[in-house]
């Protein structure tokens, strides 16, 4: 373990060479404030939420794969691992609940009967964080959603169904955002799609734009909730069309001035969300993130410090789009310590933000409008291997939240004293 008198130094030796470059780290480290990443509470129980009876993962493309001890079984226990992962982060964050997760009280709520109740302990619970909340629709893992739709489901009482779901999620995210003092954004995804070759696409994203509309009639001020619409490119067996594709959302998105998301394992490989920022900010006002990391499909890894991460972040970082950009993650790995995955995939996530704004932006700008490609190729280069782990563990230790590997026997510890325990 480093004494902080050494992790000073080495900030400090970071610090001159940083500056040299025209970068300040103080400054650096003063934007990290406004990267407030949203928690995904299903990391802790692989997508499980508390509904009785339990309903299992299913459908879509979404699994949690892997079983390590010490999956959450109830909200306390989530509770109590978000708290822990919260304590091994710096900045603040906020939660992200889906509507699985209500506190029903061993009641069997259905989920188009879900009310502000069943959310109230959880939006107490962002207070006493003083935190925000932002809340997901749960269209799946339900036997309405067996044969693979839900908003655009050709079976009339399946699709109203779902309808009065989103409505009254949306009514909830509302009344969080206006307790707690902070827009939630509501995010609806659904798994709707089909395996083998479908005749009647139209029939289905004509059935999903009426849902949408129908869902997203109540208008709620601006200051409370933000509606986000969640493209993918396939899931596992709907791997021949997915109703709600990018085409469809970014569309609809733009058609009403909502949030797109852009799921980063949501695309082909090649593809790079990075990319996708500037030009979609051209056409609607704020875009939801789902970071995560695509192992060959959809895999949800843990996210890593990767190029796809770095570019998010520097595209938000360098056009100033923290105002415009919502952050959320989406990972869910049950084959490892389901904290550390969590913790790990976080600080990850931040890391690649910290990094981007040590970036001397202006420069590389100024070299790319003269022309100097080769020096701005030069120059990126050379920023990959500037002391930024020493920038990244000041930052860490004026938080006070573990230096370095320090955390890796905090999770020890708390695999030992709770994970194990259940
Ligand atoms: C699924 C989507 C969606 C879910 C969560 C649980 O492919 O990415 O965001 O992962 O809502
Ligand atoms: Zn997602």
């Amino acid at each position: 373990m480093r004494t902080s008198e050494l992790i000073k130094q080495a900030y400090d030796l970071a610090k001159a060479q940083y500056a040299d470059l025209g970068v300040d780290t103080e400054e650096a480290i003063r934007k990290m404030k406004a990267v407030n990443i949203s928690l995904h509470c299903w990391q802790t129980d692989d997508v499980g939420g508390f509904e009785t009876p339990d309903a299992a993962l299913s459908g879509g493309g979404i699994q949690a794969t892997g079983n390590f001890p010490g999956k959450a079984r109830n909200i306390s226990e989530v509770k109590s691992d978000l708290e822990k992962v919260m304590s091994l982060l710096p900045g603040r964050q906020r939660l992200n609940l889906h509507a699985i997760y209500g506190d029903f009280q061993g009641e069997k709520v259905d989920r188009n009967q879900i009310e502000v109740k069943h959310f109230q302990s959880w939006i107490d619970w962002c207070e006493t964080q003083e935190i925000g909340m932002d809340f997901n629709a749960s269209c799946f893992s339900h036997t309405r959603a067996a044969d693979g739709y839900t908003l655009s489901s050709k079976n009339e009482e399946n699709r109203q169904f779902w309808v009065e779901h989103v409505k009254r999620c949306r009514a909830i995210s509302s009344e969080a955002g206006k307790q707690l003092g902070s827009p939630c954004v509501h995010n609806t995804w659904i798994p709707d799609g089909s395996k083998d070759t479908p005749i009647d696409r139209n029939g289905y994203r004509a059935l999903l734009k009426k849902s949408l509309d129908e869902a997203f009639e109540t208008v709620y001020p601006k200051e409370y909730m933000k509606d986000a619409v969640e493209s993918k490119l396939f899931g596992i067996g709907v791997e021949s069309m997915t109703v709600g594709s990018h085409d469809f959302y970014l569309g609809y998105a733009i058609k009403n001035n909502i949030l797109i998301c852009l799921d980063n394992g949501h695309f082909h490989p090649t593809e790079q969300v990075g990319d996708k920022i500037s030009a979609v900010l051209q056409f609607v006002d704020e875009i939801l993130l789902h970071v995560t990391r695509p192992i060959r499909w959809d895999s949800d890894h843990v996210v890593t410090l990767n190029e796809d991460i770095q570019l998010i972040a520097s595209e938000v970082m360098r056009n100033d789009f923290l105002d415009r950009v919502n952050i959320g993650l989406d990972f869910f790995d049950a084959s490892i310590n389901r904290i550390g995955a969590y913790v790990t995939g976080t600080r990850a996530a931040q890391k690649a933000f910290l990094i981007a704004s040590l970036e001397p932006t202006n420069q590389l700008k100024e070299m790319e409008e003269a022309g100097k490609n080769f020096e701005r190729l030069a120059l990126l280069e050379e920023l990959k291997t500037m002391p930024f782990g020493a920038v990244w563990d000041y930052y860490c230790l004026q938080e006070r939240v573990p230096v370095g590997t320090d955390y890796i026997s905090e999770i020890q510890q708390y695999e030992n004293d709770v994970l194990s325990k259940r």
